[in-house]
């Protein structure tokens, strides 16, 4: 007993108070098969599972075979109906930790405010518009949600990694998700927007073009999901001690950066490996490179609600950073694989409405509906209003109420009085004042006729739209127009075309002219087009008449925020026998110490052999692998194996690829030539003898006199870039 109580004080000291408390809550969940027999769901052992029980060796199956029934049905009971959207997902398990106190102020969500508490917590990221089985590269928005298991109850944040929505009101939910989906008569095309009826839609839903120009962008095809910003998107409301509502928008930070595919390499990576995104997330897990995320806020307090240009309820705008910057408050990191995808990828359930107390939601029309529909949803994929108790959904604090019975109960309630008010019971469980924890809304005064209308404040579609595009370099606007190319080149109607390209005008002249050149249409001269939504004239949008404005924004291009790393980038060592050991360890060394992976590349599994007679194993063979998979490529010098390499087409087209979509590649000595011969063109190579290193436009050689750590230190400036667009446009593929 002393034992047990010390242990609880020493845990009670450690700053990671429940840090594990969702973990061992599992662990009553687990299974481990290990040294076990198998047994029927009845828990008697099995003797034998390959042969149904028969009338003799070739008879009919005997209705008596218990085990083959049970074994049957479950497997025809397999399937639950997958997310409506998001339903192409991944997940994984961390905890989230305050910096420090200074949140207090503003709200009372413990999670938020006590820097000894690590919060245990789930994540799942996802594709929008693909069937569970689609590709993770297509060009789609990112689902970020985060499920925290905290003290106080379990709260979600579930939000996208592009910081705006498609519409204002949740009304039109179905309907964009009916446009941007498969067609309905031939279920064409999968996982995808380019397609008629989605542009039909978009262009004639003028609210949607700010949302398209970040969908249009780089932001649409991450690297990696630990490679993408997350946002809340709608504006909530923080509720302190006293009471007092600040509003709050939510910006997770990956901690290495934001950074995106190219998109001639995102749609060859769905065909080579339609899990890319999924299984970057676990390897690097697997391998100890957790991913981190740093929360951000950005705080309005009440009174300044009409002091912005747009409508803080709108969630097809963004405060711009120059309004209001961000407040960083804490990290996640995810650091542990689910055990297993169904019972918990697949199983956890998000809603937006899960609030503890000090977190409240606004009178966004688009979060107001999505209150509705999460747990809704949630009932057509369990089939059951006990999805909360299956492991993954239930929180670490004990769950007290009257909702008993349905299908699949598993809380085993006691006692006779399962109402309220009762006596029988003792008036259990009790109500809890808000002192106690209890969750007070926000009593926020509304009145209003009984209308079905939009705020005028929220009638204005372009100028955030504008303010993005003004706000990218040049890179990047040439991305967004070929992005305009491929998806509005995909569809059929050229009044469809023409329409959008209308939008376009609005947003910026030079933009529509660029899109129009590529897909067959005129920048009409005057675009006019009425509003789908009901506006009507109201208090919020004359108090917005000379609300702050921006026009250009530092804060959205992935360009001018870039964060340079090496860390958890993957590259490909090409050789064949004949290499230059010594210069290929010292090169994976750096890598290592830069936090960098390298695999070797070859024809062929098996070993290859050094010039001087050392071997090393191949990680992969050509026809396992490709370009597109690493971050860089790297040759060594080695007469015999750069001679193998100039002969094998597989080897060029590595080399041209990676060259094509901006990465950084390096050889040295003969590897030079091997370049030349791989069409990489258009930028200044070292001597050959000579013993200087140079880095062109992501592009690094050197002479074989060169120093191996001067030129390792400059492969690795180079790959920290992440992508090289100054290498000439021709000779690019990036959109
Ligand atoms: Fe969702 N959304 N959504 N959504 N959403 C769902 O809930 C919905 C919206 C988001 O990994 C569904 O459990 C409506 C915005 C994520 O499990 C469904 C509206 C944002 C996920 C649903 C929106 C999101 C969902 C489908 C407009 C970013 C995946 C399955 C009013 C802030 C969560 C499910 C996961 C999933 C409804 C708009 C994010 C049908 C009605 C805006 C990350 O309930």
């Amino acid at each position: 007993m002393k034992e047990h109580e010390n242990e609880g004080n020493m845990k009670a000291n450690k700053p990671n108070v429940n840090q594990h408390s969702k973990d061992k809550q599992l662990d009553d969940f687990r299974e481990d098969p290990q040294d076990q027999y198998m047994t029927t769901d009845q828990g008697v052992r099995v003797n034998h599972t390959d042969d149904h029980l028969k009338a003799g060796p070739r008879g009919p199956l005997l209705m008596e075979d218990f085990h083959f029934r049970e074994k049957m049905t479950h497997f025809d009971h397999e399937s639950i109906p997958e997310r409506v959207v998001h339903a192409r997902g991944s997940g994984a398990h961390g905890y989230f930790q305050p910096y420090d106190d200074s949140m207090k102020e503003f709200t009372k969500a413990k999670f938020l405010t006590d820097p000894n508490t690590r919060t245990p917590l789930f994540v799942r990221f996802s594709t929008v518009v693909g069937s569970r089985g689609s590709a993770d590269t297509v060009r789609d928005v990112r689902g970020f949600a985060t499920k925290f298991y905290t003290e106080e109850g379990n709260y979600d944040l579930v939000g996208n990694n592009i910081p705006v929505f498609f519409i204002q009101d949740a009304n039109k939910f179905a309907d964009l998700v009916h446009a941007i989906k498969p067609d309905p008569d031939n279920e064409m095309p999968q996982a995808s927007a380019a397609h008629d009826t989605f542009w039909d839609f978009a262009s004639l839903m003028p609210e949607i073009n700010h949302m398209i120009m970040w969908v249009l962008s780089d932001r649409a095809i991450p690297r990696s999901f630990r490679m993408m910003d997350g946002f809340g998107v709608h504006t909530f409301r923080f509720i302190n001690e006293a009471g007092k509502a600040t509003f709050v928008k939510f910006h997770w930070k990956p901690t290495l950066g934001v950074h995106s595919l190219v998109w001639d390499e995102a749609q060859k990576l769905a065909g080579k490996d339609a899990d890319w995104l999924r299984r970057d997330l676990w390897e690097a897990i697997d391998m100890g490179h957790y991913p981190e995320f740093e929360l951000n806020v950005q705080l309005v307090p009440e009174e300044d609600e009409f002091k912005f240009d747009f409508d803080l309820l709108d969630a097809t705008k963004i405060i711009p950073e120059e309004l209001v910057p961000l407040r960083p408050i804490g990290k996640m990191v995810l650091n542990r694989n689910p055990d297993n995808f169904f019972a918990e990828t697949e199983q956890v359930a998000f809603h937006p409405g899960n609030l503890v107390p000090g977190i409240d939601v606004t009178n966004d029309p688009l979060l107001q509906g999505r209150l509705f529909s999460y747990i809704d949803t949630q009932l057509n994929r369990f089939n059951s209003a006990n999805f909360g108790e299956v492991p993954i959904n239930r929180p670490v604090t004990t769950v007290h109420n009257h909702q008993g019975a349905g299908f699949m109960r598993q809380t085993i309630n006691k006692g006779k009085a399962n109402y309220w008010p009762n006596s029988i019971g003792g008036g259990c469980p009790m109500m809890a004042p808000g002192n106690q924890g209890g969750y007070v809304h926000y009593a926020e005064k509304v009145e209003g006729h009984k209308i079905r209308a939009r705020s005028e404040s929220f009638n204005n579609h372009y100028s955030q739209a504008t303010m993005f595009w003004n706000s990218m370099t040049e890179p990047e606007k040439k991305h967004i127009v070929k992005a305009a190319h491929f998806e509005l080149g995909k569809v059929e109607s050229k009044e469809i075309r023409q329409r959008m390209v209308g939008h376009f005008s609005k947003v910026s002249m030079d933009f529509a002219q660029r899109v129009a050149e590529g897909i067959g249409v005129e920048v009409p001269k005057n675009f006019d087009q009425e509003s789908t939504g009901n506006y009507e004239a109201d208090d919020a949008s004359k108090k917005m008449k000379s609300g702050k404005s921006v026009k250009e924004t530092k804060f959205v291009s992935i360009e001018k925020d870039k964060v340079r790393t090496a860390k958890s980038r993957k590259v490909a060592i090409l050789l064949e026998d004949g290499y230059d050991y010594c210069e290929v360890m010292q090169v994976k060394q750096a890598l290592k110490d830069a936090g960098a992976s390298a695999k070797i590349v070859s024809k062929f599994h098996g070993m290859r052999k050094a010039s001087t007679g050392e071997e090393i194993e191949t990680d992969k063979s050509h026809i396992t692998t490709g370009s597109i998979m690493y971050d860089a490529i790297y040759i060594p010098d080695g007469e015999k194996s750069i001679e193998a390499l100039m002969k094998e087409g597989d080897a060029l087209h590595f080399i041209n690829e990676a060259f094509k979509h901006g990465k950084a590649i390096a050889t040295s000595g003969k590897g030079i030539e091997l370049f030349k011969k791989a069409d990489v063109l258009g930028v200044d190579f070292a001597d050959k003898t000579s013993g200087k290193v140079k880095s062109d436009k992501g592009v690094v050689t050197a002479g074989n006199d060169a120093e191996a750590k001067e030129f390792a230190t400059m492969f690795i400036d180079a790959i920290k870039e992440h992508r090289h667009w100054d290498r000439e446009e021709k000779m690019m593929v990036p959109a």
